[in-house]
């Protein structure tokens, strides 16, 4: 696998027009949630993927419903891109019992292997070896499932991502590594961290295959994922990812982003994937009008569940040992 150049999207037409709905959908449902922590509606830490997209709407298309799903915190866009209902995801972080964990989740840690979303996960770089684990049974079972577990940049300096890598690529294990590189770990830049900040070249030494590609683009991210995907069901071993992206949000809701430099995320809103896929569709030939009333059916789609979720009923306490395992 050759590395992919940064490019304009690769798909147009039908396929950028649902990939462009589905990443609205998730950009729309995170710009109301951000309304929400701050009037106090949602409680406890909050961490928004507005402007890394793209990454899960292109890898969740290259996937199958058989596929297992890893995300971090950061992991609403996987969660929507997998098919976990809006309102069901609105409920979770609002802990109402109509959310898919019956509210018991909240932001940072529901699951919803319904929709082949194995859950969130806020310690850095553990997604990794149970991904790993996902993949070692989809073996035993025989199923053909691939195990895809995204993390940030950060999480490559951990521990458990270079032993999860390790045991992939010695047991050929169908997993795919996609870091998502915001270029922040927190507060700190990635090229304060480490001596060479192009992650992929590390997956020579796993000898592995390992790609960069334009995390803004669904069309690359898609095709990267389908190649590691197909590889990974034909018993060759996992594939490195590393997707380049912007968060152009806090680390976390309420994060002053005092690291940031002037005009930083102004030039990064300029090519966000939002931004550039529908400069993509409107030069593909599809219309002003056409796109507005696509952009305003998800927002009128994303206000009727939140609304529904609002009036919920809060997660129901008589409950609490339930989905309880030690
Ligand atoms: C094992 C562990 N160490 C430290 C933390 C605190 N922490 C939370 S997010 C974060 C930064 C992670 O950065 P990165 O992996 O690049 O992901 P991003 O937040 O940028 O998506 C850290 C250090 C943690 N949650 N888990």
């Amino acid at each position: 696998m050759t590395p992919v150049p940064i490019q304009a999207p690769a798909v147009a037409g039908e396929a950028l027009i649902d990939q462009f709905a589905a990443m609205l959908r998730i950009r729309r449902f995170e710009e109301r949630i951000e309304k929400m922590r701050h009037a106090g509606e949602v409680i406890g830490s909050v961490h928004l993927c507005i402007g890394q997209e793209a990454i899960p709407v292109g890898a969740r298309a290259a996937l199958e419903q058989r596929d297992a799903v890893f995300s971090t915190y950061r992991g609403h866009g996987w969660a929507l891109a997998c098919g976990v209902p809006v309102e069901a995801l609105f409920g979770e972080l609002l802990g109402t019992r109509t959310g898919v964990n019956g509210g018991r989740g909240g932001s940072a840690y529901f699951t919803a292997a319904q929709y082949g979303f194995y859950g969130e996960n806020s310690i850095v770089g553990a997604g990794a070896p149970i991904a790993a684990g996902a993949a070692l049974a989809a073996r035993y079972d025989d199923s053909g499932a691939v195990a895809l577990t995204a993390f940030g940049e950060g999480a490559m300096n951990q521990g458990s991502v270079h032993e999860a890598l390790n045991f992939a690529a010695a047991f050929d294990l169908g997993v795919i590594f996609v870091i998502e590189n915001n270029r922040y770990s927190e507060l700190t830049p990635t090229k304060n961290m480490v001596r060479d900040d192009e992650l992929w070249k590390r997956a020579a030494a796993y000898a592995i295959p390992g790609v960069r590609v334009d995390g803004n683009d669904p069309g690359a991210m898609r095709d990267a994922v389908a190649e590691a995907a197909a590889r990974a069901r034909a018993g060759e071993g996992p594939t490195l990812i590393e997707a380049m992206t912007e968060r152009l949000v806090g680390h976390y809701i309420g994060d002053g982003e005092a690291y940031r430099e002037e005009g930083e995320v102004a030039a990064a809103r300029e090519r966000e994937p939002l931004v550039v896929a529908r400069a993509a569709l409107l030069a593909d030939g599809v219309s002003a009008e056409d796109l507005d009333a696509l952009e305003a059916s998800v927002q009128a789609e994303v206000d009727a569940a939140a609304d529904a979720a609002l009036a919920a009923e809060p997660a129901d306490t008589t409950t609490v040992r339930e989905h309880l395992h030690a």
